[in-house]
């Protein structure tokens, strides 16, 4: 929705939110803000060289903080306290252990106590409450249940870690112990492609204000045998700048707008749900009208009106810059860090001609394939769409005295979402080498028709019949207050295959003792390939995200397919309805996937909307394989 940013400051400003004890021990608790435009990039944390804890486990104990807006991760590394967001190296096949202490409203017991002695985590229930029903989707029923989470509780999910769901599971949260302090045993698979992942807190309901607010890093998967050395890696993070700034200030006041639309759902009578075909969905009307209150929406694209926080690069306030040594390959870790932001990158030279990027890996995944060599082999792309949370790696080979910009192109996130305004992020400048260390190495652009992931998809072209299809649909809406229960939203994210479908919010049940829910909204059988249709009923962008494995996107903006566990999910179109011309209907888009299930172990875990606001209001499901 197109609040994000707003909200996020509204929430963390006002009163349900302020820490109810230990406000001194927070303060300050995160480190000085950093407002400078010179790159400073992450510190490394090799897993291999954490300190062992009790039980003979390499192990990082990280203590989630909040100061004001920001949160971040307090730890010790060489002695030394820090409170930037490690990169966290890790090796293929390595075990170790990573510790999230929960310190958001004071100190816990669980950071400080022998690993062997932390009481095992248990999930976070959602609290009982009344369940409403409205009218939805294709004259469906909403199953609506509120909830107003406080941002209190945190845990940890390894995004993109292709191993088991329970060594990461985002069910757990650190508040279900009496210590507040949950221990996650990792052990990367022999088979986890070398590249850049992301880690972040994931505790339902608190995800967007803690990712918005600090809380991700990058962590690496190194290869077994490295092609370039450790100086010629950067890591670049772009998060929002916080304390947010807002890039429009003109926006206007939209409560009058969002108060009709609220009233308009409210104003729907049930009607028998209507036919449909689930990969060919019908037109359905908007949730957001075009005029009200003063407000009115562009019907061609974005109103313009929507305001967007700033983001930084690794903390440096935009346009960052950095120098890297000219003649000499370099490795650009690109990373998407904000909760809530697509970004659309393009690089440019200092004329303004666009510079090709060499794409080695998507979302952590070689690109061509090649685990023992991830660089060997590139796509040429003129910009990157990278949602919330998508990687992209990069070689670079600068000449002397270039200065290279990377910027957020201006885009429109559709009618009812934000406006992306161009900013250049970051300014590379190549300096003469000092060095003849690191030189150059061996990338070759790459035949797109002979990818890992072209070859599934051909796989599935040839072999229908073993190929079994799902329409995954994205839905929104207001809620008018009613009885006791506030205006408030409804995302959903529904297997519309199922033509007996109730869009519901994540909604996990667990039986005494589980540590999953047993209320999957999707079994899988280990083994099956699946395509799912994910159809944008809305008009505004998601990113769709599976736990525990990388899936093929079968077209996209690059033209080719490609290999990622985050994707971009463009919005529909609009179209006139005459029944309504202030509710147009909604054209919805469709973002084909390929999903290869015959290596992803067996267990619960989620699907999601990436937009965290999205997921936090209910954009969220379950699925089993089994
Ligand atoms: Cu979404």
């Amino acid at each position: 929705m197109w609040f994000v940013p707003v909200l996020v400051l509204a929430w963390t400003g006002g009163p349900a939110l302020r820490a109810p004890a230990a406000t001194q021990y927070a303060r300050n608790a995160c480190g000085p803000s950093v407002a400078s435009h010179d790159v400073q990039e992450p510190p490394d944390v090799e897993m291999w060289n954490a300190p062992l804890n009790a039980a003979g486990e390499h192990e990082l104990i990280l203590a989630v903080h909040r100061d004001g807006d920001r949160f971040c991760f307090r730890y010790t590394w060489d002695g030394v306290v820090r409170t930037v967001a490690p990169t966290i190296r890790v090796r293929r096949g390595e075990h170790f252990a990573i510790r999230i202490a929960n310190d958001i409203v004071g100190p816990s017991a669980g950071e400080s106590a022998a690993s062997t002695a932390l009481p095992p985590c248990k999930p976070m229930s959602m609290p009982a409450v009344p369940m409403q029903h409205w009218v939805g989707y294709l004259n469906h029923i909403i199953d609506d249940r509120y909830v107003h989470m406080h941002a209190v509780d945190t845990n940890l999910h390894l995004h993109g870690f292709e191993g088991p769901a329970s060594m990461e599971n985002v069910f757990l949260s650190t508040l279900s112990t009496p210590m507040h302090a949950c221990e996650y045993d990792v052990t990367v698979p022999r088979t986890q492609p070398p590249g850049t992942y992301i880690y972040h807190t994931h505790s339902h309901g608190s995800s967007d204000v803690e990712v918005a607010g600090g809380l991700d890093g990058a962590w690496i998967v190194e290869p077994d045998a490295p092609q370039l050395a450790r100086s010629a890696e950067h890591v670049l993070v772009l998060r929002y700048r916080v304390p947010f700034v807002l890039d429009n200030p003109f926006a206007p006041n939209e409560d009058a707008y969002v108060r009709a639309s609220a009233a308009h759902e409210g104003s729907l009578r049930p009607a028998s749900p209507i036919a449909y075909d689930p990969f060919n969905p019908p037109p359905w009307p908007v949730t957001y009208p075009m005029r009200a209150g003063g407000v009115a929406m562009d019907p061609t694209g974005c109103n313009g009106v929507v305001s967007e926080s700033l983001v930084s690069v690794d903390g440096a306030d935009a346009p960052a810059s950095m120098t890297v040594p000219a003649g000499q390959t370099q490795l650009l870790r690109l990373v998407n860090g904000t909760s809530d932001s697509p970004k659309l990158l393009v690089l440019r030279d200092a004329a303004g001609n666009v510079q090709g990027l060499h794409v080695v890996g998507l979302d952590g995944v070689p690109v061509s394939g090649d685990v023992e060599h991830p660089l060997s082999g590139y796509l040429a792309l003129k910009e990157l769409m990278l949602s919330p949370m998508s990687r992209a790696d990069i070689v670079l080979t600068m000449p002397p005295g270039a200065t290279y910009t990377l910027s957020g192109e201006p885009y429109c996130e559709g009618k009812d979402a934000f406006f992306q305004m161009h900013h250049d992020l970051l300014r590379i400048h190549a300096a003469a080498a000092t060095s003849s260390v690191a030189g150059t190495i061996d990338s070759a652009q790459l035949d797109p028709s002979n990818t890992p992931a072209a070859r599934l998809v051909a796989f599935a072209r040839t072999h229908p019949s073993l190929i079994h299809r799902r329409a995954i649909t994205f839905t929104e809406y207001l809620f008018p207050k009613r009885g006791r229960v506030p205006m408030h939203y409804g995302f959903y994210i529904t297997d519309t295959t199922n033509t007996n479908f109730h869009e519901h919010p994540f909604w996990p049940i667990y039986r005494d003792g589980a540590t999953v829910p047993s209320t999957p909204d999707i079994v899988v059988q280990q083994g099956a390939i699946e395509e799912w249709d994910l159809v944008n009923a809305t008009m505004e962008t998601h990113a769709f995200h599976i736990h525990q494995m990388a899936f093929v996107q079968e077209h996209s903006y690059t033209g080719v397919p490609v290999t990622v566990d985050t994707v971009f999910v463009p919005i529909g179109s609009l179209l006139p309805n005459r029944e309504n011309p202030n509710y147009p209907l909604v054209k919805p888009s469709i973002t084909r996937i390929l999903l290869d299930f015959r290596h992803v172990p067996k267990g619960e875990f989620v699907f999601h909307c990436h937009m965290l606001f999205h997921e936090d209001h209910g954009m969220m499901g379950i699925i089993r394989v089994e």
